[in-house]
């Protein structure tokens, strides 16, 4: 698969992901026969905040790869908001684009969220794969600093941010591996795990690598680890389903098969699964249904080319 065909792969695998897992959000298990009836269904693939958040992302680093610029992106990501509140948002972002209408900044207004403590939610690393899409982000610590710069926007909780910075490190490494077999995919894992601050994210994922390399299931270190909205749990998950191999369709079948927040399990491992495997083997009748498809690969070609 080219260089193109699999950053290609990381915004339509995101963005299939979400839309795949959209309607069984929030079940503690989805069958594959529930799953293959949806796919079937032939309707049209619709995706949420998660890709609408990531999409807003890419198109801001367009013009801004540095991201220096954080009160713009929120902004950008305010205005799509507004223009789109029906997308399944988190609670958290909206209350932080009311307290910046407000007058304060975006970063001092994500701060006040939660008694202070800040948003733990996944919603800094289910958008953040155009990160990863940089050339720049090969550099494990320029990858570190965009992603924590785009979270810090509305998450400003160390595991949210722990969480962002290893899917984008995970994309990055995984788009410049020549030779992509699972070995190579547990070596991008396991350092950027082994970079992250002590702390839950990075026990879970090193929980996650050693159960599934001497055997395990994925599905098992998903009961251990959990599936919920805490990128704590939900980025392990994603995880999981990567390593738990396959092609992209196949890692987002899993992914969604964990059940709890699966649109964006999903999304999280369909845009790792697409940076490893491209577009092979993904049926394009599928991906003729994806909402977006021809500005995902138009944002994809332009930041991936920097
Ligand atoms: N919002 C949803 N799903 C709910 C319903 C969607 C429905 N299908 C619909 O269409 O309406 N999904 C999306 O939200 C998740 C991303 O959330 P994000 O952006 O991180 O939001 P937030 O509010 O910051 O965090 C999520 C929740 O986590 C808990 N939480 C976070 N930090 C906390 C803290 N420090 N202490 C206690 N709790 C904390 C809260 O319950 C937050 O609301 C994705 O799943 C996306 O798909
Ligand atoms: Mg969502
Ligand atoms: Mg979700």
């Amino acid at each position: 698969m080219s260089g193109r065909g699999r950053a290609r792969g990381v915004l339509l695998g995101l963005a299939l992901g979400d839309a795949l897992g959209a309607p069984f959000e929030g079940r503690s298990r989805v069958t594959g026969v529930q799953l293959d009836a949806w796919i079937d269904a032939g309707e049209p693939l619709r995706w949420t905040d998660d890709t609408h958040m990531a999409l807003t992302l890419a198109r801001h680093l367009v013009d801004d790869p540095e991201l220096d610029d954080p009160q713009a992106l929120g902004g950008a990501f305010a205005r799509a908001y507004a223009l789109e509140p029906w997308r399944g948002y988190g609670a958290g972002p909206p209350q932080v684009f009311a307290m910046v209408a407000q007058g304060m900044s975006f970063e001092e207004a994500a701060g006040t969220l939660f008694g202070g403590a800040g948003s733990f939610g996944n919603g800094a690393a289910m958008r953040v794969a155009p990160v990863g899409l940089l050339p720049a982000a090969i550099d494990p610590r320029r990858a570190a600093r965009l992603a924590e710069v785009q979270a810090r926007v509305t998450h400003t909780h160390p595991e949210a941010i722990d969480g962002a910075t290893v899917i984008a490190q995970v994309i990055a490494g995984l788009l410049d591996l020549d030779k992509v077999d699972a070995d190579a995919i547990v070596r991008v894992v396991s350092a950027a795990a082994s970079r992250l601050s002590e702390g839950p994210v990075r026990d879970r994922l090193t929980g996650v690598v050693d159960v599934l390399a001497s055997g395990g299931e994925p599905a098992m270190v998903v009961g251990r680890c959990g599936t919920g909205v805490a990128a704590a749990e939900s980025v392990p998950a994603a995880i999981a389903a990567l390593l738990g191999g396959g092609d992209a369709l196949r890692v987002v079948t899993t992914a969604i098969g964990f059940g709890g927040d699966t649109d964006t399990i999903a999304a999280m491992a369909g845009a790792m699964a697409g940076a490893a495997w491209g577009l092979e083997r993904m049926p394009g009748p599928l991906l003729d249904r994806l909402e977006a498809r021809a500005e995902l690969e138009r944002l994809a070609d332009t930041l991936s080319c920097r």
